[in-house]
């Protein structure tokens, strides 16, 4: 009955108090897809305190905030009590992005490095517990960005990373924690470039609690077509980035968004798209991420919302219709 009603609202669009698509958005959230946001789309420096992006995520339209991984294993109880506090109260789900330092190269040479690294990992998939996090994604097969390519050994690399894998799999699996691994482009990365090789990496690990995560980004440099990657993907995709090829916001005219909601769809994608733009340029992650001129279009705040919000309604109505 209350699918009935709404559906006679959805004839048309209408606005909420903060120009916000309504009905028709909150009836496509019924689908199995939910959409988040990656917090650094809103700063320029790194931030270790996540609580005051989930209003704002709420607001912009998201149920999910994916937020930095990196120095969960220095915060306390108190810390991770305010986090869930606002977490349930705007129905936010929690979801953690990571670039491993090169300390934490489970692929290393130096077993007792990578004997260390694990003892960190473990550490912070108890931080993410403590977080209600069971998600979290990036090149945690390696570290990030790869820019020695001096002794460079991509398949030594790779089988050590695969058994470094499998150990760190069980330990995530104690926290209920899947590990999403993320096909990087060849200037951030050198194991895993395209769905392919991040299939033969699943497959070799063989836990089910290790996926495979893509990014639209990533994949506009390295796939032959975008759709196929996600098909080759299948059923191991568990966890899913999208932005434009300059990392801007989903908009229409350049990325083939109706074929890849159409091959998410073919494949029986349910889980998370999450937006990863990066717009600002300037501070550490303006560097990070080799933005060098800004992409706001000289935004203020309340604008940065504004184009988020839209963007996401339009990736939500071009994926329900594809
Ligand atoms: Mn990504």
């Amino acid at each position: 009955m209350l699918l009935k009603i709404r559906e006679k609202k959805d004839r048309g669009f209408h606005r909420n108090g903060r120009g916000i698509l309504d009905s028709k958005s909150e009836f496509i959230r019924r689908g199995k897809m939910k959409y988040g946001i990656y917090f650094a789309y809103w700063v320029r420096e790194y931030v270790d305190e996540f609580t005051q992006f989930i209003p704002r995520a709420k607001k912009d339209g998201f149920d999910i905030l994916e937020i930095g991984a990196f120095d969960l294993v220095k915060q306390n109880d108190a810390y991770f009590e305010h986090l869930n506090e606002a977490a349930k109260e705007y129905d936010m789900i929690l979801t953690a992005g990571y670039g491993p330092s090169r300390q934490y190269n489970i692929a290393s040479k130096d077993t007792a490095a990578v004997e260390k690294a694990l003892v960190f990992y473990e550490n912070m998939f108890r931080q993410l517990q403590k977080a209600n996090i069971h998600s979290i994604g990036g090149g945690l097969y390696s570290y990030w960005p790869v820019t020695d390519v001096a002794d460079l050994d991509k398949e030594g690399d790779f089988d050590r990373s695969v058994q470094g894998m499998k150990k760190m799999a069980d330990l995530a699996s104690r926290y209920d924690v899947t590990l999403n691994m993320e096909s990087l482009n060849r200037f951030e990365g050198y194991l895993i470039n395209t769905a392919e090789e991040a299939v033969k990496y699943v497959e070799a690990v063989d836990k089910p609690n290790v996926r495979i995560h893509l990014d639209t980004f990533h994949m506009n440099v390295e796939e032959v077509s975008i759709t196929d990657a996600i098909k080759t993907a299948g059923k191991y995709l568990g966890h899913f980035h999208v932005g434009e090829a300059n990392r801007q916001p989903p908009k229409p005219g350049r990325m083939p968004w109706a074929e890849i909601g159409k091959a998410l769809k073919e494949v029986s994608y349910d889980k998370y798209v999450v937006f990863e733009p990066f717009v600002l340029k300037g501070g550490k992650v303006g560097e990070d991420i080799h933005l060098w001129r800004d992409l706001s279009g000289g935004a203020d705040e309340e604008e940065m919302d504004r184009t988020l919000a839209s963007s996401l309604a339009y990736l939500k109505k071009t994926f329900s219709e594809a």
